[in-house]
């Protein structure tokens, strides 16, 4: 319920003026004055004693200030009632610094540019003061960034909801080859592109019981009270389209502790009690949780998804009703996207808010709730699913388990109206996992709730009617969709890479940045040696800069002539960074072998963090580490080969890196990775990639053609024919005396100062089960490797490649991702 105190709208002008001066004027003069003010209002400085942070926080004041009148007049739209609002439902958006990202949306990078240098400021350097919000892990939560820029781009009227995490992503320094984990407190000091919002507030309940009653119309009712309620205050921050005029609003939820809860325990005295009461609740938005595996879960992460999903409905009810739409249009006032399962407990609260907080009917309300809700899948690993222990679930949110056993008794009828006798289809559709201890399955719940699932690309999406959501399908194949994943080509191609942005642009015009699609028009161009020439020089450029910072963060001095051969993204087996780690040991023997060899130089670029809790792939980012302390200093390997594991992998990082790449390495087992967003990243800024058929790859490799794209490795059929065979990794190491050398070598302490402890359990996981079948694909994968080395010595040839590919990654922006969601899932259209 929202607090009181809220005001009926007064006549406001429909537009709010534009214009110009200290909080609106687009000209350098008045973005100086408008930043000097802040310096001066907001920060209390001077200029003479401003600190880089003051310059920084008074620019961002500054760049906010003229987000407002889009803002307020986006908020009006939300108030008509003819207007479908997507909510983009995540528990994690992984937005990027804002401050460059806003210029070029608003188009005031030059201007502003030069204000700041007027001041005596290099925005460059103010760019470098801003903390990164890193509210996400990584694909999944940079997804939903992507999404809210093309939302606004589209003018699609749209909220983001999430969790204002006090601390995010970890921050991830390396110590002697192994990660470490650094608290991220990223809202030390201040975030000035959020406003809060005291008065947009919901309550939460957690635990306690549930009471049935009958209501004066002789109605069966039941009523949750709660053992425990916390408070969600509302923090928004705009999400400004691409020159589009249209900003919409990401609503980030903060827990805080309800004031009567503390009054009461202080009134009776006990004044700890009522501060301890205080902490507990904070705790809920305290910190984002890494991707652990498994996904069976905390406590503290159910309380928080279902505390963030329960104010972003609360809060889209209230405004429902606020401009005047009945419970049954709820589904015509929004659309409501599921990010994965993490928010899936939506089923089950809209349920019991509309049937036990609004009266509703069963039936009308779970009309409502299927019509609202859609989900999106995003992994295809079995163990990856959320479930959450029953009897966990039953403490935390016992009126959500009886919705649940409700929705599920209800469910299963009809399914055994139509399969009778199939008692095992029935089990495996459950919402609940009844072998052994029991669970709630989230993807179940998500899957009933809904009126339609998604993949995220072709493949995943097919590989989930006939793997994980297959008993769904068959019971409704008119929900299955695909939805292939997109970037946003602003963040990921005009801010992070100017230069070749300028470049296309003077060839084939500005339209590319809202059609993408009009890339093409560089397929002319590809095999123009003077459009070549300027097309590798940029990306001389952008490598040069990355190996500034290499050297500045790691101390190794790297060569911007080599091929940069780039692997970031979080660290997993089934991504196989040691797969390449293995073709690098490979190379590294092959010079040792013939130490005046013609060998293609190339630079190992590899960052990405690990699950704190993973093991394995902490031990995997240590490998790296040795192999790179070895293969660095010798001095028979002479710069030739460079291995350097970037430390602290983000998207401020990212946009350094992903433009001063030449191969994008996405070498995934077949079947594993649902679709990579890192990899649209690279091809569509010119790097080619070596890669396997998995995930968006393969429609990567249809759009740019296969004369461009490294393929090698086993398909999904041929990884599931080999390990229904029974695969036995052994025996590809015996047959392969390459292979058997590098793994010996690893084994044996090449790598480790002679401990062959230390990568005992790697080699021993690859020798004995290797279940993302890095032996099956290393020959494949070396084979690739020699021809992408070839490839690289016609420099011609190399370079046509990386236009095409660029020209050819129109499909892969997320405004076409966007168009889609509405069209097939919202029925959303952009705002007039
Ligand atoms: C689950 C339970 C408990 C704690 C954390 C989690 C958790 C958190 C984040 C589980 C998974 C994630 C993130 C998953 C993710 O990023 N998946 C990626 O999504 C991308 C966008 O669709 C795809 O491109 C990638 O292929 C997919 O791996």
């Amino acid at each position: 319920m929202a607090e009181k105190g809220k005001t009926r709208k007064t006549e406001v002008p429909d537009i709010v003026e534009k214009g110009s001066g200290v909080r609106r004027g687009m000209s350098a003069t008045d973005l100086r004055q408008a930043i000097l003010d802040h310096l001066h209002f907001n920060q209390a400085r001077l200029p003479d004693m401003a600190t880089r942070n003051d310059w920084y926080m008074a620019v961002a004041h500054a760049v906010r200030d003229r987000m407002m009148d889009d803002l307020i007049n986006s908020l009006h739209y939300l108030e008509r009632k003819e207007i479908k609002i997507v909510s983009y439902l995540s528990a994690e958006f992984l937005m990027g610094p804002h401050l460059g990202n806003n210029l070029v949306n608003l188009g005031i990078m030059e201007p502003v540019r030069k204000a700041v240098a007027e001041l005596g400021q290099d925005l460059d350097d103010l760019f470098g003061q801003e903390e990164e919000p890193g509210l996400g892990n990584g694909g999944l939560g940079r997804l939903a960034a992507c999404y809210m820029d093309s939302l606004a781009t589209l003018r699609v009227p749209a909220i983001g909801y999430g969790i204002r995490y006090e601390f995010g992503i970890f921050d991830q320094e390396l110590r002697d080859g192994w990660q470490v984990e650094v608290t991220d407190k990223w809202l030390r000091l201040g975030n000035p592109w959020e406003l809060c919002r005291p008065d947009i507030t919901f309550q939460v309940g957690f635990g306690g019981r549930t009471e049935s009653w009958q209501d004066e119309q002789g109605r069966y009712r039941v009523r949750w009270i709660p053992s425990r309620v916390v408070k969600g205050v509302a923090y928004d921050t705009p999400v400004a389209g691409y020159r589009s005029g249209l900003t919409d609003v990401l609503r980030l939820w903060k827990s805080e502790a309800v004031e009567s809860f503390d009054f009461q325990a202080f009134n009776v005295g006990d004044y700890y009690l009522a501060v301890d009461a205080k902490v507990i609740s904070e705790t809920i938005s305290k910190v984002l949780y890494p991707n652990d595996e498994p996904a069976i879960g905390k406590k503290l992460r159910l309380a928080q998804q279902y505390f963030f999903v329960s104010c972003s409905l609360q809060d889209m009810i209230r405004t429902h009703v606020w401009r005047g739409g009945s419970f049954e249009d709820f589904a015509g006032g929004f659309a409501v996207q599921l990010n994965d399962t993490h928010p899936a407990i939506a089923v089950a609260e809209l349920m019991r808010l509309l049937v036990d907080e609004h009266a509703l009917g069963w039936d009308t309300a779970w009309g409502i709730t299927r019509e609202t809700l859609a989900y999106t899948n995003h992994t295809l690993l079995p163990e990856a699913l959320e479930k959450w222990p029953l009897p966990l679930f039953a403490e935390m949110l016992p009126r959500h388990l009886e919705i649940i056993y409700e929705i599920n008794g209800r469910f299963l009828d009809k399914v055994r109206r139509r399969f009778t006798g199939d008692e095992g289809r029935v089990a495996r559709l459950s919402i609940i996992d009844e072998n052994g201890d029991k669970y709630v399955r989230m993807a179940n719940l998500a899957c009933v709730g809904s009126h339609a699932v998604n993949g995220v690309a072709a493949l995943h999406s097919e590989l989930l009617k006939q793997t994980v959501l297959r008993d769904f399908f068959d019971l409704s194949p008119e929900k299955f969709h695909n939805v292939t994943n997109g970037v946003t080509p602003r963040r990921w191609m005009l801010l992070s890479n100017p230069g070749l942005a300028r470049l296309i642009t003077d060839r084939i015009g500005d339209g590319w940045v809202k059609n993408p699609k009009e890339l093409r028009k560089l397929e002319s161009f590809a095999r123009d040696v003077a459009f070549q020439d300027a097309w590798r020089q940029v990306k001389e450029g952008n490598k040069e800069n990355l190996a500034k910072v290499i050297e500045e963060r790691t101390g190794i001095s790297v060569d911007p002539c080599s091929l940069f051969d780039v692997q970031v993204k979080r660290i997993h087996e089934y991504k196989r960074q040691h797969l390449n780690a293995l073709h690098i040991i490979t190379l590294y023997n092959r010079i040792k072998r013939d130490p005046q060899g013609d060998f293609t130089p190339r630079t190992f670029l590899f960052g990405g963090k690990a699950a704190p809790g993973y093991f394995m792939a902490k031990l995997i980012i240590k490998l790296i580490n040795s192999v790179g302390e070895v293969v660095n200093a010798d001095p028979d390997v002479a710069g030739r080969l460079k291995v350097v594991y970037f430390p602290d992998f983000n998207v401020t990082n990212g946009q350094l890196i992903y433009p001063a790449a030449d191969l994008s390495e996405q070498i995934s087992t077949a079947g594993k990775e649902a679709s990579g967003t890192g990899n649209m990243k690279f091809s569509l800024n010119g790097a080619l990639t070596i890669g396997t058929l998995d995930g968006a790859n393969v429609e990567i490799r249809e759009e740019v053609g296969e004369d461009n794209f490294f393929l090698f490795g086993l398909n999904t059929e041929e990884v599931h024919d080999l390990k229904a065979g029974g695969y036995n990794p052994r025996s590809w190491y015996e047959g392969n005396p390459q292979m058997r050398e590098t793994i010996d070598q690893i084994a044996s302490g090449v790598f480790s100062g002679g401990d062959t402890g230390l990568f005992r359990p790697l080699v021993d996981h690859l020798l004995h089960s290797d279940d993302y079948l890095v032996l099956a694909d290393f020959q494949s994968y070396l084979d690739c490797q020699d021809r992408v080395s070839a490839a690289w010595r016609d420099t011609q040839r190399w370079t046509e490649m990386s236009i095409l590919n660029t020209a050819r990654m129109g499909k892969f922006s997320s405004d076409r991702s966007i168009r889609e969601y509405c069209e097939r899932i919202w029925k959303a259209k952009p705002a007039q």
